[in-house]
Protein backbone atom coordinates (compact mmCIF):
# COMPACT_ATOMS: atom_id res chain seq x y z
CA UNK A 1 0.00 0.00 0.00
CA UNK A 2 1.70 3.30 -0.44
CA UNK A 3 2.73 5.48 2.05
CA UNK A 4 3.94 9.45 2.63
CA UNK A 5 5.15 11.13 4.90
CA UNK A 6 4.25 14.34 6.31
CA UNK A 7 5.77 16.38 9.50
CA UNK A 8 4.48 19.62 11.02
CA UNK A 9 6.70 22.32 10.57
CA UNK A 10 7.46 24.21 14.25
CA UNK A 11 5.31 27.35 13.53
CA UNK A 12 2.36 25.20 13.53
CA UNK A 13 2.74 23.62 17.19
CA UNK A 14 3.98 27.39 18.19
CA UNK A 15 0.25 28.16 16.79
CA UNK A 16 -1.86 25.54 18.42
CA UNK A 17 -3.08 24.08 15.15
CA UNK A 18 -1.59 20.69 15.23
CA UNK A 19 -4.95 19.42 16.18
CA UNK A 20 -6.66 21.41 13.31
CA UNK A 21 -4.41 20.19 10.58
CA UNK A 22 -4.56 16.60 11.84
CA UNK A 23 -8.15 17.22 12.34
CA UNK A 24 -8.39 17.77 8.35
CA UNK A 25 -5.96 15.17 7.70
CA UNK A 26 -8.20 12.59 9.66
CA UNK A 27 -11.59 14.47 7.94
CA UNK A 28 -9.87 13.96 4.37
CA UNK A 29 -10.24 9.75 5.19
CA UNK A 30 -6.07 9.21 5.48
CA UNK A 31 -5.11 6.63 7.21
CA UNK A 32 -1.68 7.85 10.03
CA UNK A 33 0.43 5.15 10.55
CA UNK A 34 2.67 6.78 12.94
CA UNK A 35 3.07 9.96 14.82
CA UNK A 36 5.31 11.40 16.92
CA UNK A 37 6.60 15.05 18.27
CA UNK A 38 10.78 15.24 17.94
CA UNK A 39 13.29 18.21 17.81
CA UNK A 40 14.70 17.92 14.41
CA UNK A 41 18.79 17.64 14.38
CA UNK A 42 20.99 19.73 11.65
CA UNK A 43 22.24 16.23 10.08
CA UNK A 44 18.73 15.47 9.84
CA UNK A 45 17.61 18.77 8.15
CA UNK A 46 20.75 18.90 5.91
CA UNK A 47 19.84 15.32 4.93
CA UNK A 48 16.09 16.02 4.03
CA UNK A 49 16.61 18.72 2.54
CA UNK A 50 19.83 17.89 0.54
CA UNK A 51 18.23 18.55 -3.03
CA UNK A 52 17.89 22.86 -2.01
CA UNK A 53 21.74 22.61 -0.79
CA UNK A 54 23.02 26.04 -2.05
CA UNK A 55 20.13 27.68 -2.62
CA UNK A 56 19.72 30.98 -0.83
CA UNK A 57 16.61 30.00 1.51
CA UNK A 58 18.51 26.63 1.98
CA UNK A 59 20.50 27.96 5.30
CA UNK A 60 17.61 29.67 6.72
CA UNK A 61 14.77 27.16 6.09
CA UNK A 62 17.32 24.54 7.94
CA UNK A 63 17.87 26.94 11.09
CA UNK A 64 13.43 27.49 11.08
CA UNK A 65 13.10 23.56 11.13
CA UNK A 66 15.64 23.47 14.10
CA UNK A 67 13.69 26.45 15.78
CA UNK A 68 11.58 23.52 17.68
CA UNK A 69 9.97 20.61 18.05
CA UNK A 70 7.95 18.85 14.98
CA UNK A 71 5.41 16.43 14.55
CA UNK A 72 5.78 13.85 11.94
CA UNK A 73 3.98 11.30 10.41
CA UNK A 74 3.19 8.29 8.07
CA UNK A 75 -0.08 8.23 6.32
CA UNK A 76 -1.22 5.10 4.10
CA UNK A 77 -3.47 4.16 1.52
CA UNK A 78 -4.36 4.63 -2.51
CA UNK A 79 -3.04 7.30 -3.67
CA UNK A 80 -2.15 8.96 -0.44
CA UNK A 81 0.98 10.72 -1.96
CA UNK A 82 -1.25 13.35 -4.41
CA UNK A 83 -4.13 13.43 -2.16
CA UNK A 84 -2.50 14.81 0.55
CA UNK A 85 -0.21 16.84 -1.28
CA UNK A 86 -3.76 17.82 -2.93
CA UNK A 87 -4.86 18.30 1.02
CA UNK A 88 -1.25 20.90 1.90
CA UNK A 89 -1.54 23.05 -1.17
CA UNK A 90 1.05 24.90 -3.40
CA UNK A 91 4.57 25.86 -1.20
CA UNK A 92 3.56 29.77 -1.60
CA UNK A 93 0.63 30.21 0.92
CA UNK A 94 0.00 33.45 -1.39
CA UNK A 95 -0.50 30.25 -4.60
CA UNK A 96 -2.17 27.88 -2.62
CA UNK A 97 -6.05 27.33 -2.86
CA UNK A 98 -7.90 29.48 -0.18
CA UNK A 99 -9.52 25.62 1.01
CA UNK A 100 -6.12 24.07 1.17
CA UNK A 101 -3.87 24.07 4.21
CA UNK A 102 -1.08 26.57 3.29
CA UNK A 103 -3.92 28.56 1.62
CA UNK A 104 -6.21 28.68 4.81
CA UNK A 105 -3.62 28.89 7.48
CA UNK A 106 0.02 30.02 5.95
CA UNK A 107 1.20 33.05 6.46
CA UNK A 108 4.90 32.87 4.52
CA UNK A 109 6.82 30.33 1.85
CA UNK A 110 9.24 29.46 4.70
CA UNK A 111 6.92 28.92 7.42
CA UNK A 112 4.36 27.18 5.40
CA UNK A 113 3.08 24.74 8.22
CA UNK A 114 3.44 21.70 6.42
CA UNK A 115 6.12 19.37 4.98
CA UNK A 116 4.52 16.52 2.42
CA UNK A 117 6.49 14.68 0.25
CA UNK A 118 6.16 14.76 -3.57
CA UNK A 119 6.48 11.39 -4.59
CA UNK A 120 6.68 7.90 -3.33
CA UNK A 121 10.60 7.79 -3.99
CA UNK A 122 10.64 10.89 -1.87
CA UNK A 123 8.64 9.73 0.74
CA UNK A 124 10.31 6.52 1.32
CA UNK A 125 13.88 8.18 1.93
CA UNK A 126 12.52 10.92 4.06
CA UNK A 127 10.75 7.96 6.18
CA UNK A 128 13.52 6.31 6.69
CA UNK A 129 14.91 9.84 8.27
CA UNK A 130 12.69 10.25 11.31
CA UNK A 131 11.06 6.45 11.89
CA UNK A 132 12.26 3.14 12.40
CA UNK A 133 10.06 0.22 10.62
CA UNK A 134 9.08 -1.09 14.10
CA UNK A 135 7.00 2.13 14.48
CA UNK A 136 4.59 1.71 11.93
CA UNK A 137 1.10 0.38 12.49
CA UNK A 138 -1.10 -2.17 11.04
CA UNK A 139 -4.94 -1.29 11.30
CA UNK A 140 -8.18 -0.63 9.92
CA UNK A 141 -10.16 2.70 9.74
CA UNK A 142 -13.63 2.54 10.21
CA UNK A 143 -14.94 2.61 7.20
CA UNK A 144 -12.14 2.24 4.96
CA UNK A 145 -12.35 2.71 1.22
CA UNK A 146 -15.68 4.50 1.54
CA UNK A 147 -14.92 7.57 1.66
P1 LIG B 1 7.23 21.67 -0.95
O1 LIG B 1 7.39 21.68 0.56
O2 LIG B 1 5.94 22.33 -1.39
O3 LIG B 1 7.48 20.34 -1.59
P2 LIG B 1 9.89 22.51 -1.84
O4 LIG B 1 10.39 21.10 -1.66
O5 LIG B 1 10.16 23.22 -3.13
O6 LIG B 1 8.35 22.66 -1.49
O7 LIG B 1 10.57 23.40 -0.70
C1 LIG B 1 10.89 22.86 0.54
C2 LIG B 1 10.67 23.92 1.60
O8 LIG B 1 11.56 24.99 1.37
C3 LIG B 1 9.28 24.55 1.54
N1 LIG B 1 8.30 23.82 2.32
C4 LIG B 1 9.52 25.94 2.08
O9 LIG B 1 9.44 25.92 3.51
C5 LIG B 1 10.95 26.22 1.69
N2 LIG B 1 11.03 27.06 0.50
C6 LIG B 1 10.85 26.72 -0.78
N3 LIG B 1 11.01 27.77 -1.61
C7 LIG B 1 11.33 28.81 -0.80
C8 LIG B 1 11.62 30.19 -1.02
N4 LIG B 1 11.62 30.70 -2.24
N5 LIG B 1 11.87 30.96 0.06
C9 LIG B 1 11.87 30.47 1.31
N6 LIG B 1 11.61 29.18 1.59
C10 LIG B 1 11.34 28.36 0.55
Amino acid sequence: MEKTFAYLKPNTIQRGLVGEIIRRIEEKGLKIVALKMLTISESMARDLYREHAGKDFYEPLLAFIQSGPVVAMVLEGENVVQRLRNLVGKTDPLEAAPGSIRGRFGVSIRKNLIHASDSIESSNRETNIFFEESEMNDYSLMNEGQF
